[in-house]
């Protein structure tokens, strides 16, 4: 066959990426595939979500005090249900749950996925793109080794592999396992995600910044400083402003277009609005593997040590150039 007839599936190319690491067993393709095939089920829900009595609120809040949408309801049992029966997974953890489920303790059940399964769900009711984040985290083969609490909260540089899922104009998954990023599209003729984009890199300047400028006035200076810099064109143009609202696809557009994303500590939100384990996590190791940088404050975002699963942390990320100005702008206000 042509190599140029010749399409690679998410499941091909994590097989060939496995082929790699002598000694992999193939359960970690298996727990993917998990992934995929949930995502591929919330994918097709949130496509319907204006018909039907998929909207909406379901009448009950999460452990942050938000109010749960029906379709993260769903999301939430989609993703659990189908990494539940991986046997590979021991641990998980949502958003959407308090504390975390200890599912199994074998020695095959060797990794920890913790999510979100629907960011940005508020969004929903008016069409606009939300994603599936998710984290994958090793604990130890031996189950005498094991510390269930300490096991979970892993700095994300341990992360093994981390991604999200875009529900956007098209559905596509972005993934990296420390190999560099990749993104397939889900070819909704075909049911499967294809390779569409191999290898991102991030630009290492852009031309727009993403933040919730409302919250402007209670930013610490060194934010300010670095908005404002970038406005008046202290990097060499002046920067114009894109905000969905909607962290994954916020995120989709920074990594391909570069430029940076931040959500700042803010008056109501003093320690930064995202959650570190499932939000700030997957995508401060996409924005890494890709040439870029995530901190918060001073610290890269993947060297904090998580003390509780639902931990909220500030962010700032993007490519090398904001990046290093956004360096400079903490040092200035020092
Ligand atoms: P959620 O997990 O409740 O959906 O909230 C997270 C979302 C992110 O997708 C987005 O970046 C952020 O909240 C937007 O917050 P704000 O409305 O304060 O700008
Ligand atoms: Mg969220």
């Amino acid at each position: 066959m042509e190599r140029d007839n010749t399409v690679i599936t998410f499941e091909q190319h994590t097989l060939l990426q496995q082929r790699r690491h002598p000694g992999a067993s193939g359960s970690f393709a298996w727990l993917l595939s998990g992934i995929t095939l949930a995502t591929k089920i919330i994918q097709a829900k949130v496509r319907r979500a204006g018909l039907g009595d998929l909207l909406g609120d379901a009448g009950a809040t999460n452990v942050q005090g938000e109010t749960q949408q029906k379709l993260d309801v769903f999301s939430n049992q989609v993703m659990l249900h189908y990494l539940g029966l991986r046997d590979s997974v021991g641990i998980l953890a949502s958003e959407e749950n308090e504390e975390p489920f200890f599912l199994k303790q074998s020695a095959d059940a060797k990794y920890i996925v913790i999510f979100d399964p629907l960011d940005g769900s508020s969004n929903i009711d008016v069409n606009v793109s939300v994603g599936t984040t998710f984290s994958i985290l090793r604990r130890p083969n031996d189950p005498h080794e094991r510390d269930d609490a300490l096991d979970l909260l892993q700095p994300g540089y341990k992360q093994v592999a981390a991604g999200y899922v875009l529900y956007g104009s098209s559905t596509m998954l972005v993934y990296s396992a420390g190999d560099g990023v990749h993104g397939f599209t889900l070819d909704p003729a075909v049911g499967a995600y294809i390779l569409s984009h191999e290898n991102i890199r991030m630009p290492e300047q852009g031309k727009w910044y993403s933040v919730n400028e409302a919250h402007v006035d209670s930013f610490p200076p060194a934010y300010q400083n670095f908005i404002a810099g970038l406005r008046s064109g202290k990097l060499g143009k002046k920067y114009a402003s894109r905000y969905i609202g909607s962290m994954v696809a916020d995120v989709h557009r920074t990594l391909l277009k570069g430029g940076v994303f931040l959500y700042p500590p803010t008056a109501d939100n003093p320690r930064g609005k995202l959650r570190l384990m499932y939000e700030a996590n997957p995508i401060a190791f996409l924005m890494e593997q890709a040439g870029g940088k995530a901190l918060c404050g001073r610290q890269r975002v993947l060297e904090m040590q998580p003390e509780t699963i639902h931990q909220r942390t500030a962010i700032v990320c993007g490519g090398r150039r904001e990046m290093e100005f956004f360096e400079q702008c903490l040092d200035e206000a020092s």
